[in-house]
């Protein structure tokens, strides 16, 4: 089979473990191998972001594996190619990391990490500390996927009550997270929800849910985890919800512009942390193994892992 690679970032490592992996298969280096030869004998893709005229001339291509969990930047890809079949990476090392984001956030948020750093800032030793950072804080995680369900476990574990909340109906991990499904019961997994996390995929349904209405769902107070994409999120009422303090604070890792531009008002708020689109990386080995499992699963005939439906759009 010949594959043609292109993963932003990479330093020819990556393309270099396909090669060791599958020497069987051919792999066609994008960025130094064109003009393609033969592109029309092309059946197979390895991609992140891959550039605009990357899918132009190739007629024969049957499937593509997204070096990455979340497909809305290829699903919204102008080239995209219908009826080709989309196959993704599914937690490949990003669900402990995640954990740990979340984690993070929820603790900041619960110990008033962000009360603290302005007392110290301006030298005030502030021994007082509102009554919910002992208290127990509920943890609400939109989405219960590959990294949702592993975050709510994590958290569960560390003792927090967790409320999950998906499209369809899903099994509890863990009789302690309270599972939710569909539009209809939004309001009351958000309900009692101090710390909320986005997980969800970026799709046409869940393209600005990140909204006023859903803030005024949550507890006063509450603290938003955004590491999902950018645009889950209305950027303007997150700056209302804390200019009311309807919340209390934000820590967002992705944004409709990447890199967050440099004017943008998210950089100075006192209020939001924002970290640079590496909440969970996907790790190279994990990646490698589990596409190269999803290959070698087509070359008998059986059904890769983890195949995109591009009707819901994940
Ligand atoms: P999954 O596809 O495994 O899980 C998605 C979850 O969201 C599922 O539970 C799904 O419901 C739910 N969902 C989708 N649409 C809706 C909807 N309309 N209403 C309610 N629930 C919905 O995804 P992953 O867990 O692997 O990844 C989630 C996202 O995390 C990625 O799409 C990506 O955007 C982001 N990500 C961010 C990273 C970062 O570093 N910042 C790294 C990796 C991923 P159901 O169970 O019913 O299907
Ligand atoms: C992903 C990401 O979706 O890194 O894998 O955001």
């Amino acid at each position: 089979m010949n594959i043609l690679f292109y993963c932003q970032g990479d330093d020819g490592q990556v393309l270099q473990s396909f090669r060791q992996r599958l020497p069987q298969h051919r792999f066609i280096d994008w960025n130094s191998e064109r003009p393609l030869a033969e592109p029309e004998l092309i059946t197979a893709a390895i991609v992140w972001m891959p550039p605009e005229d990357f899918f132009d001339q190739l007629v024969g291509l049957k499937q593509i594996h997204a070096f990455s969990a979340g497909v809305d930047h290829l699903l919204q890809h102008p080239g995209l190619p219908e009826d080709v079949t989309i196959i993704r990476l599914q937690d490949a090392g990003m669900a402990q990391q995640m954990a740990e984001y979340a984690l993070y956030g929820t603790l900041h948020s619960q110990r008033q990490m962000g009360q603290l750093r302005k007392s110290q800032r301006r030298r005030h030793w502030q021994r007082e500390v509102k009554a919910s950072a002992t208290a127990v804080t509920q943890v609400g995680i939109l989405g219960a996927g590959a990294l949702g369900l592993h975050v709510a476990s994590r958290l569960s574990l560390n003792g927090y009550p967790v409320h999950c909340w998906s499209r369809s109906a899903r099994q509890s991990p863990d009789d302690r997270i309270r599972m939710f499904h569909g539009q209809d019961a939004l309001s009351e997994f958000l309900a009692g929800c101090q710390v909320l996390v986005c997980l969800l995929p970026l799709t046409d349904a869940t393209r600005g849910i990140l909204n006023q209405q859903l803030f005024e769902g949550l507890p006063q107070g509450a603290f938003l985890i955004n590491p999902g994409r950018g645009n889950h999120l209305v950027e303007n009422d997150l700056l209302s919800a804390l200019e009311t303090g309807q919340l209390s604070g934000a820590l967002l890792d992705v944004f409709s512009t990447e890199p967050l531009p440099e004017n943008h008002p998210f950089w100075d708020h006192p209020d939001i942390l924002i970290t640079p689109h590496v909440a969970a990386q996907s790790l190279e080995d994990e990646s490698v193994n589990q596409i190269v499992d999803d290959i070698e699963a087509i070359d008998r005939g059986d059904a890769p892992s983890c195949v995109v439906c591009r009707q819901s759009g994940y």
